[in-house]
């Protein structure tokens, strides 16, 4: 049987290659794809999320709009990275496949309510406004809650918007602490496995020579992406962040971690959404996150691109 997730986005290059990544794999059941005010603003993630549905064959999906803004901060985004439209790159269009009218939040709400117990994950890889309001909202929720496997924070890697923060907690932080709190298994993927999943040029190479439309799609994106990051960390490659989250539900096998205390910074400016990860074991405060440390990038990208294969 199928696992069923739903996908928290704010697309995002890397966003779009992990919802291509998802519908790609029988494994994988989308029950609906949330999106969520973060690289770019919430008008710009939600229209993304139906272009990429749009190039993989799924007009039927049910692509809800979220949250706006962080539940208690202004919006900060990431235009420098991800360009204007979030999705530079690629020639893009307006997509045609309606949104639904459901707030995302209700969306989440109403799924986690409806379907059995412990059977729906959630993957968030955008900032946790839209689970972290939802949990707020209706706390009844949280236990319903297979998992959360989420793409944020940093605890070697310390950080990427700031010297200390990761984007998607710094973005917000107040409800990444409502999702660190909310005792549902929580698998996390932060900088220290992303900044290792680089996007050298035989791994693009390898993608834009699908020769699908697809493929070309994710090649253009991707390449877009690199130049940001290979200016930046001027390493042989731009890390591809946020389907580390579907990969690890289709092996898990490739990332290693430990399941440790992850706390969040929300009071100081200086260190404003730190993931203050107990890897050594120096506190007695409980475990509550799976925290990763390690992938088999090479293991990574040749599933990526064994199932980006299989699309249009
Ligand atoms: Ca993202």
């Amino acid at each position: 049987m199928a696992r069923k997730i739903i996908i928290d986005t704010d697309p995002g290059q890397d966003d779009a290659v992990a919802i291509l990544l998802a519908l790609a794999s029988p494994e994988i059941e989308v029950l609906g794809i949330t999106a969520v005010a973060g690289n770019v603003p919430l008008v710009l993630t939600e229209k993304n999320a139906r272009i990429v549905c749009e190039l993989a064959g799924r007009p039927d999906l049910a692509v809800h709009a979220g949250c706006d803004r962080p539940m208690r901060r202004a919006l900060v985004t990431a235009e420098h990275v991800h360009g204007k439209t979030g999705l530079d790159g690629p020639e893009l269009w307006e997509p045609i496949m309606p949104r639904q009218t459901q707030h995302a939040v209700d969306f989440i709400i109403d799924t986690l309510r409806r379907e059995p117990p412990g059977t729906v994950t959630l993957c968030p890889i955008g900032p946790l406004t839209n689970i972290g309001t939802a949990l707020a909202r209706a706390p009844d929720i949280a236990p319903r809650i297979k998992e959360i496997v989420l793409m944020g924070g940093a605890y070697f890697e310390v950080g990427n918007v700031t010297p200390a923060a990761e984007f998607n907690i710094y973005v917000d932080p107040e409800a990444a602490e409502i999702v660190f709190r909310s005792g549902t298994p929580l698998t996390v993927m932060p900088l220290d496995v992303t900044h290792k999943a680089l996007v050298t040029r035989p791994r693009l190479a390898a993608v834009a020579a699908l020769g699908t439309r697809t493929g070309r799609f994710t090649a253009a994106m991707l390449d877009f992406f690199e130049r940001f990051d290979i200016a930046k960390y001027g390493s042989e490659g731009g890390p591809l962040h946020d389907p580390t989250t579907i990969a690890y539900l289709l092996k898990p096998e490739l990332f290693s971690g430990r399941h440790v205390n992850v706390e969040i910074e929300t009071r100081s400016d200086l260190t404003r959404g730190m993931t203050v990860a107990d890897w050594w074991g120096v506190t007695d405060r409980a475990p509550n996150a799976t925290f990763m440390g390690d992938l088999d990038a090479d293991g990574y990208f040749a599933l990526l691109t064994e199932r980006l294969a299989r699309l249009p």
